[in-house]
């Protein structure tokens, strides 16, 4: 297969300055006619011809200055233009006709149709599948659009930047012609066609100036697109007041779209949204929809400065952008918790997903560092290391920088770059200039793959009154390179003591190892380190249980409070142990304290997922841990039931459902409480969630009683299931929630069941194999969401993982590439996993159809 090589990167021979499109909208035949103005680009030579990317089109007629042209030559992938006039060396027009096929495009790359509408999806390659181009984001151009379509079936036209006028014809045809005042890179180019209605609003920023705001849904949906709007209106004015950036539009539009590959897509002026990123409202919608809903929105919204303003210079530079979006999102959702623990929640709950996901990617066979330097297929790299510990890369800045010197940072990165396709080290040069510091060792977070351990030793010389730390730094194990280089780790610490007279500081490890020492410690003092999780590290340190319950009663750090439970939790269960005496009383004082967040709560008496214990383990037997795992829940469930039930009590939030953080805590509290003692005393509780499933005026806690049913395997739980099914039968994201609750079901009695039941699904009438959502609710949710029933000794689960990637890569290769990835730890595990795992995979790589994206990720996971 072949690779793409991130040194290999050349500057464009030829660029753009204007495009203009003139699309004809039908689903079988769109006529695509495009006149490009093609300049020399920075690397020019005289004669060479110019090759334009297109995939999967059908090619009608080239002209140049207004000539038919026949010195071309056509590919399944290229188009390449001879014979150009002044051998390319002067400015020329090149029109294009081409027809591409969107009802048939099932990749949702490209234009495509769903429920009836156009939409398109261009990130990375996909503007290439609409008509012949430099498709790569080192070439801008201004962008003028003509839409045309039959006004009956598809009354709303819209495309990026301003509508500039609207026709009627004669034959039921109209157009619209937009036009975007800013360059960009054909990756932001966004078509949406149909019937859709939008609810708008008009603000005014910063510069005086108004604005109109649109969220473009189907017309049953409007009333599901307030909580999208709040969250847009927000991030404008958190933007303005945290970075100084103003939405630079007259006009920003919010699309909803029922199949999409990812979330949503930060189109110039027109995003394109997941429906599941949009629509929310308390009947339908959970909690965590929709603080989802905020930071997609957000994440998006930010894009406009970080990634279109400012975009990348090739894809290999994808954190440039993705890092920096993420990093700005979770900073907003943060501020919107409304007050410091629930930024302390938000923080922990981020580097849960990171944990949970991130590290074991980049302990496994796909490890790339945040900007990767060889990819087969981009797609398979829209990562969460790219993503999200591109996100820890950006935050590390601003610990060492400071808030005030980020955004020095960030100002001369706007300044110097605005309107430039631009590098990671460019970032890193605009945050060390600004600061005048050298971020030279720094560089090296970007170009070394693996998470690093970072192991500590301390001290205490009683007779001195001396503390004494010794920190080391070890490379990820699976890191190849010979030369590893060292890193430049930030680690925030404080010394706890009885008198607390001891400052937090920040241990800037730039060495192998390094020793600091503290005076005047009148006591052994416990250690604090790497308090918010500021560098991500694996941490190594033989802290004593004693230790760990100070923490996990006392830091003040919420984040490190939080991780001592997790650590006293995770040791006990790898050793197969139940909560002791201790620990129990800790939770107990915990749950307890009435001036403790309910979320914060929550997030302690949360037990780390198994697939993060799995990597704490050499060789994973992925049984005993599901059964370790869920005896000391119970545990806790039987021990605390007195507690579990005065919280219940405690946590009801009378009134109107209000979606806050605050409200959302106290309902995950409750709703856990709920879990916690059904699990103690399923007879006595089953009716209370019974109760609660009935009564509910809110998705979140209907769907949490139900869940705790289900996963008990209570008698209620059919019943309820069938009522659920047929209250919400017209509603697809709450259909998808129904079908992945039963999916993600973990082993009651036998796990087969599971397997079964999810084959069962299959074959519901709700079922669709074309939609991702559906498709994600219940393969992927069962293959990468379900590890106690997926991993069963007989081979089964790999056996239908096999059969789905294959299944689903005829129809939609990112959707499989994703779910191709569910084994790529299979060497992780013990017998009889592991083989089982290696014949799965190799049934999936004999296929002789396979994607380039499916190749790519079961290759290297055999490799
Ligand atoms: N930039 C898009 C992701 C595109 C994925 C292409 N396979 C969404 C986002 O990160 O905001
Ligand atoms: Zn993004």
């Amino acid at each position: 297969p072949q690779s793409f090589n991130r040194l290999k990167y050349l500057p464009p021979y030829y660029t753009l300055s204007q495009v203009e499109l003139d699309i004809a909208l039908d689903p079988a035949r769109t006529i695509v006619k495009s006149r490009l103005e093609v300049l020399p680009g920075p690397n020019h030579e005289a004669g060479l011809p110019l090759v334009l990317q297109g995939q999967e089109l059908e090619f009608v007629s080239l002209r140049i200055n207004g000539e038919a042209h026949r010195q071309f030559e056509l590919t399944p992938l290229t188009l390449t233009i001879h014979a150009l006039p002044h051998d390319g060396c002067q400015a020329f027009s090149v029109e294009i006709i081409c027809v591409c096929i969107p009802e048939k495009n099932t990749s949702l790359m490209g234009l495509y149709v769903s429920n009836g509408n156009f939409f398109t999806q261009c990130e990375a390659e996909g503007f290439r599948k609409i008509t012949y181009f430099l498709d790569r984001p080192d070439v801008m151009a201004r962008y003028r659009v003509i839409l045309r379509a039959r006004e009956a079936e598809y009354p709303v036209l819209l495309s990026n930047g301003n509508l500039l006028s609207t026709e009627k014809l004669a034959n039921g045809w109209h157009t619209a012609i937009w036009e975007d005042p800013f360059p960009k890179p054909a990756y932001l180019f966004a078509l949406v066609a149909g019937k859709l209605e939008c609810i708008e609003e008009t603000i005014t920023t910063s510069s005086g100036a108004k604005k109109l705001l649109q969220i473009w849904v189907e017309s049953h949906d409007l009333k599901k697109t307030r909580h999208a709007m709040d969250s847009l209106i927000a991030s404008i004015y958190w933007d303005e007041k945290r970075y100084g950036l103003e939405l630079d539009l007259e006009r920003f539009m919010i699309v909803a779209v029922g199949d999409f590959n990812m979330g949503a897509m930060e189109n110039k002026g027109l995003n394109i949204f997941n429906t599941k990123y949009v629509l929310a409202q308390a009947e339908t919608a959970t909690d965590a929809d929709f603080a989802n809903i905020e930071s997609v929105v957000a994440h998006e919204y930010f894009h406009n400065w970080t990634g279109n303003r400012v975009t990348c210079r090739d894809w290999f530079q994808l954190s440039l952008k993705e890092g920096l979006t993420v990093f700005r999102d979770q900073e907003f959702s943060a501020d919107q918790m409304g007050s410091e623990s629930g930024r302390a929640v938000k923080r922990i709950e981020d580097v849960r997903l990171l944990r949970q996901l991130q590290f074991p990617e980049d302990a496994g066979p796909m490890a790339h560092p945040i900007r990767p330097d060889e990819y087969q297929e981009i797609n398979n790299f829209y990562t969460v290391t790219v993503y999200e510990k591109g996100a820890e890369v950006v935050r590390m800045y601003q610990t060492l920088l400071g808030r005030e010197g980020f955004r020095k940072g960030m100002d001369l990165y706007f300044k110097r770059h605005d309107g430039q396709a631009v590098t990671c080290e460019d970032f890193l040069m605009a945050m060390a200039d600004a600061n005048g510091c050298d971020l030279e060792q720094f560089k090296n977070w970007y170009g070394q793959a693996g998470t690093p351990t970072v192991s500590v030793v301390e001290s205490y010389n009683a007779a001195k009154k001396e503390y004494q730390v010794t920190v080391t730094q070890h490379p990820p194990a699976n890191v190849k390179n010979k030369d590893t280089k060292l890193f430049h780790i930030p680690l925030a610490m404080r010394l706890l003591t009885p008198a607390g007279d001891q400052q937090e500081s920040l241990l800037e490890l730039t060495q192998e190892s390094q020793t600091w020492t503290f005076p005047d410690v009148e006591t052994r003092p416990v250690l604090s380190i790497n308090r918010n999780f500021s560098a991500p590290i694996k941490l190594d340190f033989d802290q004593s249980e004693a230790d760990l319950l100070t923490l996990f009663s006392s830091d003040d750090d919420a984040f490190n409070r939080w991780e001592a439970g997790q650590k006293l939790a995770m040791q006990m269960i790898l050793q197969g142990r139940l909560p002791d005496a201790a620990l129990i009383s800790a939770y107990r004082d915990l749950l307890m304290d009435p001036a403790l967040d309910p979320a914060f709560k929550d997030l302690a008496l949360t037990l780390p997922a198994e697939t993060y214990l799995y990597e704490q383990c050499v060789s994973v037997d992925p049984q005993k841990i599901y059964v370790a795992r869920r005896a000391f829940r119970k545990a806790i469930a039987r021990e605390l039931r007195m507690e579990w039930a005065s919280l219940y009590q405690q946590m009801q939030t009378p009134g109107p459902f209000n979606p806050d953080a605050a409200s959302a805590g106290k309902r995950a509290l409750k709703n856990l409480a709920l879990s916690m003692l059904l699990e103690a005393d399923p007879l006595i509780w089953s009716p209370m969630a019974v109760n609660q499933y009935r009564n509910a005026d809110n998705m979140t806690d209907r769907y949490a009683a139900l869940a705790a049913l289900v996963i008990q395997g209570s008698s209620s739980a059919v019943a309820c299931l069938e009522d659920f099914y047929a209250h919400f039968a017209d509603d697809p994201l709450v259909i998808d929630k129904w079908f992945s609750l039963q999916a993600s079901r973990p082993p009651v009695t036998d796990a087969v069941a599971t397997l079964s039941d999810v084959r069962r699904l299959q074959g519901h009438e709700a079922f669709r194999m074309n939609n991702p959502n559906r498709v994600r609710s219940v393969i992927h949710a069962f293959c990468m969401n379900n590890p106690a029933s997926f991993h069963q000794m007989d081979g089964s689960g790999y056996a239908f993982w096999a059969e789905s990637v294959l299944a689903l890569d005829a129809i939609n290769p990112q959707v499989a590439a994703r779910l191709a990835r569910g084994l790529d730890r299979w060497k992780q595990f013990a017998q009889p996993y592991q083989s089982l795992m290696r014949a799965a995979l190799e049934r999936v790589a004999e296929s002789e159809t396979l994607s380039a994206d499916v190749k790519e990720v079961i290759l290297k996971a055999l490799g």
